[in-house]
């Protein structure tokens, strides 16, 4: 039921998961290098003057998200077009906004100046202060604006080819299953999670593209005043929501990969269906723990935000935590780079989980909030996690899994450095070391060299990843 069976790729889908995928690969180790620009900013051994710091962080956290969404949309199309008839223009037309949108955020921000941050809080946009003026953070909001087009685009084609073979969306959830019938039945696990990853992804991208337009007038139109904490609300519907969907869309990866590699079917039970329904309300509901330092919001909304955030994030990680360890266990698997990475990116998503669920509590929040504890947990399952997964999809993708040697030390070197740099962030806000600043007081400067010697091994291990997709793309599956 639940193994597929792969058709061939045409000639211009091949291309375009392969575009997608390279195109990933190569800004990922671009961003590292940015994360550690600044990382050697804050350690003092780098003199970057703070305005060219914030512009970099503000290029580091959109293009890093950014290319996160890119890189999982990819994963997920091309699974998904094992059961679904998806659109190849729509795969081309969404890539082609996403550059344009990041040739303006790029001007936007190195040419124009802008230097607010990738969550664009109002009112900064307009408050450049004269360190960015109209047109920089035009051309950022802009860009944005553009690549939400785009994969609005492509969400809009997954719920048309989905929709066509299931007949809704309730079906394709596997509800029927769900509340009834046998799971035998049920849809694949790939169909499942792009229709949850589908509904909160359409919802969040039009949040965004609402506050995006309203900030973008009142740039214009400085007395079309907005609501502060709207602004906000939508903003962090949106990034939150955005940001969340690119694991549940790079999950799939783990859900396809492993039955093939054990030869065993990615079992769809009540429990695995239940996870899916339960976290498509959920990852929507628990966005205000971005916002329980703003006293204006209703009380409820917080406390929703603290019980969700305890109950959002597992259902679909205790799912797919147990599937992957009961896939494996005796299966006589062979630890080839992609199992391993696949592997290894469910310990990361683990491990994140937890410090990201005590930031999620109000009392806690209320001190770490703005403290380095907030990069340390997302940059856990992040690198560790998302990355590590993307990175075993691409071995898989181009027939480079059985590779030994410099790949396998780049794997150990990854998952050490990775850990041990996140938990560089973790201490540090643990010893109260605000967030976003560029230049750090004496006492914080030997966290950051230790974590910059450890950054460099992440994006060196990174970079042999990369390379091993880019210069394997001729071997890729066509299947
Ligand atoms: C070698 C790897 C990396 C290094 C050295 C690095 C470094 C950094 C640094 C120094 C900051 C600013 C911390 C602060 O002072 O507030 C930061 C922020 C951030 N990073 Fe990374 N990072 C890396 C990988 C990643 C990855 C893989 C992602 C996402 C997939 C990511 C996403 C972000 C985001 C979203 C921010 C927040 C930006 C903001 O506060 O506006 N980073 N990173
Ligand atoms: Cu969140």
């Amino acid at each position: 039921m639940t193994t597929s069976t792969p058709s061939p790729l045409t000639g211009s889908a091949r291309a375009g998961i392969l575009t997608y995928m390279g195109i990933s690969a190569l800004v990922y180790v671009l961003m590292m290098s940015l994360g550690l620009v600044m990382r050697l900013t804050q350690a003092t051994w780098l003199d970057l003057p703070p305005n060219l710091f914030y512009e970099v962080m503000t290029a580091h956290g959109a293009g890093m998200v950014g290319i996160s969404g890119l890189a999982g949309s990819g994963v997920i199309w091309y699974f998904l077009r094992r059961y679904v008839d998806l659109s190849t223009g729509i795969l081309w037309a969404n890539l082609t906004f996403f550059l344009t949108g990041v040739v303006l955020i790029l001007g936007g921000i190195f040419l124009g100046g802008y230097a607010g941050g990738w969550t664009f809080l109002f009112p900064l946009p307009a408050k450049g202060l004269g360190a960015w003026g109209v047109p920089g953070a035009a051309s950022f909001l802009i860009g944005l604006l553009l690549i939400g087009v785009g994969f609005l685009l492509l969400y809009l084609d997954f719920a048309r080819a989905i929709i066509a073979k299931y007949g809704s969306l309730g079906n394709s959830l596997g509800w029927p299953q769900l509340f009834g019938g046998s799971t035998d039945e049920s849809p694949p696990a790939a169909v499942i999670a792009a229709t949850m990853v589908l509904i909160v992804n359409i919802a969040g991208i039009l949040a965004g593209a609402v506050v995006l337009v309203l900030i973008l007038v009142n740039l214009f139109m400085p007395e079309f005043a907005l609501d502060p904490l709207l602004t906000k609300n939508l903003t962090y519907f949106f990034g939150h929501v955005f940001i969340n969907a690119t694991i549940y869309q790079a999950v799939v990866a783990v859900y396809e990969i492993l039955p093939e590699y054990t030869k065993r079917p990615w079992k769809v039970n009540k429990v695995f269906l239940a996870a899916w329904t339960a976290s498509t309300v959920m990852v929507m509901a628990v966005y205000p723990h971005h916002l329980l330092l703003d006293f204006a919001m209703p009380t409820w909304a917080l406390v929703m935000g603290q019980i969700f955030s305890y109950l959002g994030g597992f259902p679909i990680l205790v799912v797919t935590g147990w599937g992957a360890l009961t896939i494996v266990h005796r299966s006589g698997i062979e630890w080839d780079m992609a199992a391993r990475l696949l592997f290894l990116s469910i310990f990361g998503w683990c491990v994140g989980v937890v410090p990201a669920v005590i930031d999620g509590t109000i009392a806690v929040n209320q001190v770490m909030h703005n403290t380095m504890w907030v990069p340390g947990h997302f940059h856990m399952y992040l690198i560790v996690g998302l990355v590590a997964m993307l990175f075993g999809f691409m071995y898989y993708l181009s027939n480079q899994s059985k590779r030994t040697g410099i790949d396998k030390v780049a794997f150990w070197l990854y998952l050490v450095a990775g850990v041990a740099f996140s938990f560089g962030f973790l201490t540090s806000g643990m010893n109260s070391i605000p967030r976003r600043w560029a230049v750090h007081l004496p006492e914080w400067v030997s966290f950051s060299q230790s974590s910059s010697a450890i950054a460099a091994v992440v994006a060196l291990a990174a970079l042999v990843f990369a390379l091993r997709f880019l210069t394997s793309l001729k071997h890729a599956r066509t299947t």
